[in-house]
């Protein structure tokens, strides 16, 4: 009987998935932060630099739990203002948040009844930071998701992940995820009514994706899912066969979308809804000796590039252990939302261009089908013509242009037809634009 009632919701999972994700796939843009008691370690312990991201500092040196918890005492961000992080979110021109609720240390950022491991109950700080930051931030129409780690917790004993502390042998994996885990996630979703929910690792079996799917659908049927939800031996054997395409057909089960791997950018189009997270500089969470940071120009371009093959970015930053954004997140999120001002219409609901495109070319094309007027297809120059012309493969194959223009002055543009190409003239000899100058054209899809 259970199976039966588990069809039936499964179903209506699967089945409700497009429209749930209709806001999601416009966003295209989102700002994850990873926020806990490792910031205030910071990538140092006993005085050395750790090797290994921020947040896997426990890990990384093995740091029993009773002298880990320890950070929690130390834990008082005196700068934190979730108001100003919404509103600088905002200005740079992010759609959605993910914010750690709890990573694998186990530490929870919000006044959990499971646990007083958490940072109203262990804190001199004892403030609710998913609370409040979830205020901030749906008040300025920014949707909010929470980073739950659903399968590695370094300080449940029955967990995976902490065999340092605990004999692996004695632990009740089962025990922690359906007494722990999913009453957890549960309880954020009723206190703090999330938009996302964004689970990392995988989980072991597909029967607890399943059953964790189902019981977030229960309590909100709205809420969205990533693909980390879903086993891991999916993404392995992903490892094994490199093809993106393959990961897009078996990658998510009870996810909504694939979440692809940190920092990876496929290299050509998913037909499939996905995201990928990346770093700002080396680490997710703080690490105060880590200044190898991403240019405003190469994070932009990656902004471009994903949205340019169907994807959705997620931009990391680590906030300090005062509760800071850093300052070079601050200083190039912000340039980039400036950016978005005059071009976000070629970014916010764009999908890849039906065009086949070169991969060399010194541009890339987002596209946003119209039904009561001609498509928009934007061209993204991430290079500069030189020579005042720019040729566009390939898309008199599939469409007639009717208009060109520079989007973010509305300078018509000349043109000239050259076999299936179209080659835009007259460009000026230097970049409109300092990071990238996008060009609009109107198009009609040519009967096929
Ligand atoms: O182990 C985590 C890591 O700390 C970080 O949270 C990233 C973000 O995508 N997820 C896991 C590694 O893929």
């Amino acid at each position: 009987m259970l199976l039966l009632d588990n069809t039936g919701i499964i179903n209506e999972i699967l089945s409700s998935r497009k429209s749930r994700l209709q806001w999601w796939r416009e966003a295209r843009y989102g700002l994850f932060i990873h926020w806990g008691l490792y910031a205030v370690a910071g990538g140092v312990w006993n005085n050395s630099m750790i090797p290994g991201v921020g947040e896997w500092i426990m890990f990384m040196e093995k740091i029993p739990v009773k002298t880990y918890r320890e950070l929690a005492k130390l834990f008082n961000p005196v700068e934190f203002d979730p108001k100003e992080w919404a509103r600088i979110a905002k200005e740079s021109g992010f759609k959605y948040l993910v914010i750690t609720a709890k990573h694998h240390d186990g530490f929870c950022l919000f006044d959990s009844s499971l646990t007083n491991y958490n940072v109203v109950s262990s804190t001199p700080f004892g403030r609710d930071v998913i609370k409040e930051v979830t205020q901030a931030f749906k008040s300025e129409g920014i949707k909010v998701g929470f980073y739950y780690s659903q399968t590695l917790d370094w300080f449940h004993k029955d967990a995976l992940g902490n065999e340092w502390d605990y004999d692996p042998w004695s632990k009740n994996f089962r025990r922690y995820f359906y007494e722990y885990s999913i009453p957890q996630v549960i309880e954020l979703i009723k206190k703090y009514d999330p938009d996302i929910m964004w689970f990392d690792i995988g989980c072991p079996t597909h029967d607890y994706a399943r059953d964790l799917r189902i019981e977030i659908h229960k309590a909100n049927p709205n809420i969205i899912v990533n693909g980390r939800i879903d086993p891991w031996t999916i993404r392995y054997d992903f490892l094994i066969s490199k093809d993106f395409r393959y990961l897009c057909r078996r990658g998510i089960m009870f996810g909504d979308y694939l979440e692809l791997h940190d920092n990876t950018i496929p290299p050509y189009t998913l037909e499939c809804d996905w995201e990928v997270p990346i770093t700002h500089n080396g680490t997710w969470g703080w690490r105060s000796w880590d200044h190898e940071w991403r240019s405003t120009g190469k994070l932009l371009q990656t902004l471009i590039t994903v949205v340019s093959r169907n994807g959705n970015l997620l931009i990391n930053t680590g906030p300090t252990p005062t509760g800071k954004i850093p300052h070079e997140s601050l200083t190039m999120f912000l340039e980039i939302g400036s950016w978005l001002k005059k071009n976000g219409e070629s970014i916010y609901g764009t999908y890849a261009a039906p065009i086949d495109t070169p991969s060399s070319t010194i541009y890339k094309l987002t596209y946003r089908p119209c039904k009561s007027k001609e498509d928009e297809i934007y061209v993204h120059l991430i290079g500069w013509p030189w020579n005042g012309q720019l040729r566009i493969y390939n898309i008199l194959q599939k469409f007639d242009v009717g208009e060109a223009y520079v989007l973010e002055t509305m300078q018509a543009l000349n043109m000239k037809k050259s076999g299936n190409d179209l080659v835009i003239e007259g460009l000026p000899y230097s970049p409109i634009n300092r990071l990238v100058t996008v060009l609009k054209l109107e198009a009609q899809p040519k009967e096929v």
